[in-house]
């Protein structure tokens, strides 16, 4: 089958160009990485070459040797992902240490994957450990109420996971651990990469302080939705502090209420008075 062709190709275009439309992806802001199944692999491979160099990662994931990634390339823009597929993402294959890469489809004259690759493959290796290998999405973003946020609020995690909750009543049910917060870091590293996967320990969305928001998910759909609903109560959240702040809202035992009825465990130390 054509790499253009496979259903997994089909949905990662369809996010990026959803993304594109959402307005979190100017220039050639956000990636995207989607660790590919051994079935979908299996389906595609007459179309890949192996022959190509491997190069380092920059960071080590002993738990993804020989695993596959289609993966966002290098200064590449979002919005040209539908266009043309073959330039502007690519598949890479880890060797079998975890430690280099090589291009076996894609990212057509010399383009490189995203330099927040480390980050990528690093919250891959800590949700797949962590998920049972169910976890296969994890995407970039720069949603900008979000990143309006880690300017006004405190770089806490307690603070953003409580606000961002009390601002539409299903965010603590698709987001029931929370949310984790980089304070503002170089971009493109090993040490965001390292720091960031740390809190994918915990959280399945990540903010990086003026910058832009890490998720992680099972599916495209789960990712993208998870990145919707935390950027969309975020934009509740501008509004109510535009509008004077507060006069009322959803109160730590509303939340303990919830979290019965919807069979989700919220952490107390979220709910504090
Ligand atoms: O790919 O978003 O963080 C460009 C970026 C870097
Ligand atoms: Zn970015």
């Amino acid at each position: 089958m054509k790499v253009e062709n496979a259903k997994f190709v089909k949905d990662y275009i369809k996010i990026t160009y959803d993304a594109w439309l959402k307005g979190w992806h100017e220039r050639n802001g956000g990636n995207l990485s989607y660790r590919i199944g051994e079935d979908e692999i299996k389906d595609v491979k007459d179309q890949l070459s192996e022959n190509s160099e491997f190069v380092p990662i920059g960071v080590s994931v002993s738990n993804l040797a020989n695993e596959y990634f289609l993966v966002t390339g290098s200064g590449k823009y979002m919005r040209n992902v539908i266009l043309d597929p073959e330039a502007n993402i690519g598949i890479a294959k880890i060797d079998d240490k975890g430690e280099n890469y090589k291009i076996v489809w894609g990212l057509l004259n010399g383009a490189k994957p995203t330099s927040e690759f480390p980050s990528h493959l690093m919250s891959h290796s800590v949700k797949k450990e962590a998920t049972g290998g169910k976890n296969k999405v994890i995407y970039h973003s720069h949603t900008t109420n979000l990143i309006a946020l880690t300017f006004v609020l405190p770089l806490d995690s307690k603070v953003f996971t409580r606000e961002l909750w009390e601002m539409a009543t299903e965010c603590p049910v698709v987001f029931p651990s929370g949310v984790g917060v980089v304070p503002w870091m170089v971009p493109g590293g090993a040490a965001i990469a390292r720091e960031t996967s740390k809190l994918m320990e915990e959280f399945d969305v990540v903010i990086w302080a003026h910058h832009g928001t890490f998720v992680a998910g099972e599916t495209m759909d789960l990712a993208f939705g998870l990145m919707d609903t935390a950027e969309k109560s975020a934009e509740i959240l501008v509004k109510v502090l535009s509008m004077g702040g507060k006069k009322q809202t959803i109160t730590a035992d509303n939340f303990r209420d919830l979290a019965k009825e919807f069979h989700v465990t919220l952490p107390e130390k979220f709910l504090y008075e």
